[in-house]
């Protein structure tokens, strides 16, 4: 089953200033890209996603939310949810990336009503306000270091889906992204075999990937990427595409990263 590739930028808490997203978002327009063959996804900060919006779908980017709220509307101080996303075009959104979980307390629970609500919005997009954008999830999973030294690098990821299977009604309103917490902002990069092997028990573990041998679930490897090892990364038939991001501390001079 052929799955189209795509390929994100989580900005995380960067940059400092508004002006420096539009200007990266300005570099962009000289270097363009082939809509048919790829989908690309860019995650500002909160603050930033809506002055950029507009010039990133113009370059035929899509935008991204870092999280959204488990709730509904409501006394939620700091939290917005899946229907404001909807509301203001936003049609992605990541949800349990290793930042949350570790930094913020984020729990498979969190991350599964997070999905449900998501999935939820998804239905109403298709069923009854067909303006409204489909709420597709780019859900982050991956295994602690002294997690992957002991073997149970299968388990963790296996552990952090199973909260969500049941609430997914529509695997094409997921993207499943494997970031390996020991390769997030740290330099480490998995090699191609690692992240191939682990990508592919991820895939057989989902419904789909059991039934329909593959899944139309697409699969993204995250941690550590650069343009140059993702040449290789990408040969793999289980890795569809890649999450980009990095911190100022792992970038290295000439490394062609921007964040
Ligand atoms: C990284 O590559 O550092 C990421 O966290 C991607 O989300």
């Amino acid at each position: 089953m052929s799955r189209k590739p795509i390929v994100g930028g989580n900005w995380k808490c960067n940059p400092a200033k508004l002006a420096d997203a539009k200007a990266l978002v300005e570099a962009w327009k000289e270097k363009g890209f082939d809509k048919e063959k790829v989908d690309v996804v860019i995650a500002p900060t909160a603050l930033h996603l809506g002055h950029v919006k507009t010039p990133l779908e113009g370059l035929g980017m899509a935008v991204c939310a870092q999280n959204v709220g488990k709730n509904d509307m409501g006394a939620f101080t700091g939290e917005w949810t899946a229907a404001h996303l909807q509301d203001m075009e936003v049609g992605y959104t990541l949800i349990g990336h290793s930042e949350r979980r570790s930094k913020y307390g984020e729990t498979d629970e969190d991350t599964a009503l997070k999905v449900e609500k998501c999935q939820e919005a998804g239905l109403k997009a298709n069923l009854v306000e067909e303006t409204l954008p489909e709420q597709t999830v780019i859900f982050c999973i991956g295994e602690l270091l002294e997690e992957r030294e002991s073997g149970k690098t299968d388990e963790v990821n296996k552990r952090q889906l199973a909260a969500i299977i049941p609430k997914v009604k529509n695997w094409d309103l997921i993207v499943i992204a494997y970031e390996p917490v020991w390769a997030i902002g740290t330099g480490k990069v998995a090699t191609p075999d690692q992240a191939e092997e682990t990508q592919a028990a991820i895939r057989a573990y989902l419904p789909l990937g059991r039934r329909a041998g593959g899944g139309r679930a697409r699969a993204w490897y995250g941690g550590s990427v650069t343009p140059e090892n993702c040449k290789e990364l990408i040969t793999k038939p289980n890795i569809d595409g890649f999450l980009v991001g990095a911190t100022a501390k792992s970038r290295k001079p000439g490394d062609g990263r921007t964040d």
